[in-house]
């Protein structure tokens, strides 16, 4: 360990930590922008600024790192006028839009201005020649509003290793954008907003689409049909002030009735639907010969980067659509006609934690009933600026039930919400069909937790099974290669995001490895607490198949839930 000094105290650190980081330990509050720990510690934008004993200039103390007998102090005139003049300097191109701002409230540099005592502009300056790129079906590039701070830069190269965007031009014309500056909906971004949720500013943020549904629920001819993802419901609860992982699955429900949505149902329902077809679909190609290992397909921002980076290994993938483009196309076939509603009339629109899930609803093989299945797909963090708008107090709302048939779930499909639940879904149905035996705990822990890369092996009673399950994009490159090294698997999940659909691109922000830990443990509270854990007891699946689909993997299965894959 290292000793050193922070502002009289005495600090010990391991070796090589920074000092930004000794002084969080000691309890010391450096302020930061362009930081993000471990993936962006390249001290660009010079607010974490400190003295150091002995040193010629002021150092960013993100990319310092701590020395025997170092002396630092973090508070001192001369560091404070540097922070704030360097902030200044940073706000004098940026658009003063705070007002009519999509991030206004939840900007970092708003909240920097303000806690550093920034009252005026003193340096009103040029602003960036570059307009908002709206070419993606998810996703806005305004890159007016960028600091250069470089955080979606990183967490595009390495969390999840796509390297859509990066810096391009010299100087003033300095822009984070594609290659050859080319539109985002253009480049090979996988649109899982991974940026957006790590953008200090509105720079990058999801394509709003709240307009759009106001308008249906005023439209009296519209029947307007909500479905709500699994992570959702641990993670709503933060835009109004609760803890996350606060598991608020009731009031949600309450929250939708009350914007005005006719039916209020649940995605964890298709989720239940897509174990029984996936888990068909696995010991399919199992006994009969097939393309293995057999991975997930629910994760929209993983179809598409399988689809740009291994088109060779697309017969992998399983045909299962993802259990919101399932609910789209049952509720404007099945849902339709047990209610007596013209299809036409059905507005469906999802709640996800998730920006890749707009492109996925606009994708033109999403149109299996006859019209496009699901109509809007909002973000968690657009759903909490409609309720804010309608004055909705989530605080003080009461729990209601979903809605009947697709609103009925077990808690196999609220853990879809997690790295691993997937898995863990699948193997409580899988092990029951194979050997007609439940199995003997349904917590399949080796799947659980945010590891990037975890593996385990299920005795099926004389198979064993070999599992795999990854979440980042970055960890997912790994699993495949192990893949094309000769490494057997028989199942593979593949989340896009780090943790799975709890830390999506449409969460609230912050989401961070802390937060994510508490909206994982939220999810496997909610399935301990769900009368039914496993996929096919669900009773409304089962008249699902009773009265329309026929059985899992069956022709009208096989018209509306199942899809293929463009190389
Ligand atoms: Fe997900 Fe899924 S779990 S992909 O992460 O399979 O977004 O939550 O809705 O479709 O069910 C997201 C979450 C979600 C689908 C399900």
């Amino acid at each position: 360990a290292v000793n050193l000094t922070i502002d009289g105290v005495q600090v010990q650190a391991q070796a090589g930590t920074s000092v930004l980081e000794a002084a969080k330990q000691a309890g010391i509050k450096i302020p930061t922008l362009c930081y993000l720990e471990e993936i962006n510690e390249v001290g660009a934008c010079r607010i974490c600024l400190v003295e150091v004993q002995g040193a010629r200039t002021l150092q960013a103390s993100c990319v310092t790192p701590v020395a025997e007998g170092m002396v630092v102090r973090t508070n001192t005139p001369a560091v404070r006028h540097a922070r704030k003049l360097n902030l200044e300097l940073i706000m004098s191109n940026h658009p003063q839009e705070c007002l009519s701002c999509p991030r206004s409230t939840n900007c970092e540099l708003q909240q920097l201005a303000a806690e550093l005592g920034i009252t005026e502009l003193r340096f009103a300056g040029e602003v960036s020649p570059y307009e908002p790129d709206l070419s993606s079906p998810s996703l806005v590039r305004d890159p007016r509003k960028c600091i250069l701070c470089r955080r979606c830069v990183s967490v595009c190269e390495k969390v999840q290793q796509v390297n859509a965007i990066a810096p391009q031009e010299r100087g003033f014309n300095t822009i984070v954008a594609p290659a050859f500056l080319d539109p985002l909906g253009s480049a090979a971004c996988v649109n899982c907003g991974q940026c957006a949720l790590v953008c200090p500013t509105a720079a990058i943020h999801e394509k709003d689409q709240t307009a759009q549904v106001w308008a249906a629920l005023a439209d009296p001819n519209k029947h307007v049909v909500v479905q709500t993802a699994p992570a959702v419901r641990v993670s709503i609860g933060e835009m109004f002030g609760l803890e996350p992982g606060s598991v608020v699955t009731g009031q949600l429900v309450a929250a939708l009735r009350r914007l005005g949505f006719d039916k209020v149902f649940d995605t964890d329902f298709t989720a239940d639907l897509t174990i029984m077809e996936e888990g068909s679909e696995l010991i399919k190609r199992l006994n009969q010969g097939g393309t293995l290992p057999l991975i997930t397909s629910c994760s929209p921002g993983w179809i598409k980067f399988i689809e740009h980076f291994y088109p060779d290994m697309l017969p992998h993938l399983s045909t299962c659509k993802s259990p919101q483009q399932m609910f789209g196309a049952l509720a404007k076939t099945y849902y339709a006609e047990k209610a007596g509603i013209d299809p036409a009339n059905i507005f469906v629109v999802s709640i996800m934690p998730c920006t890749a899930k707009k492109f996925e609803a606009g994708r033109e093989e999403m149109q299996d009933s006859g019209y496009q299945d699901v109509d809007v797909a909002l973000t968690t963090r657009e759903l909490g600026k409609m309720l804010k708008e309608a004055g909705i107090d989530f605080s003080v709302l009461p729990e209601e039930n979903y809605d009947d048939p697709l609103g009925i779930s077990t808690g196999a499909g609220v853990i879809f919400g997690s790295t691993g639940g997937v898995m863990e879904a699948a193997l409580r149905t899988a092990y029951e069909l194979v050997t007609g035996e439940a199995l003997p705990s349904l917590d399949l822990h080796e799947v659980r937790g945010l590891e990037g890369v975890k593996e385990a092996a299920v005795d099926l009673k004389g198979t064993t099974l070999k599992v795999a399950v990854a979440h980042g994009l970055g960890n997912a490159r790994e699993i495949l290669d192990r893949v094309v090294a000769g490494e057997q698997y028989h199942f593979i999940e593949i989340m896009c995001c780090p943790g799975g659909c709890i830390g999506g691109g449409g969460q609230p922000i912050p989401t961070n490895k802390e937060i994510r830990e508490k909206r994982s443990a939220g999810i496997y509270r909610a399935d301990l607490a769900m009368p039914m854990r496993k996929s096919h007891d669900n009773p409304a699946v089962q008249a699902l198949y009773k009265e329309f689909l026929g059985e899992p993997l069956g022709h009208k299965s096989h018209a509306l839930l199942h899809t293929s894959y463009t190389a």
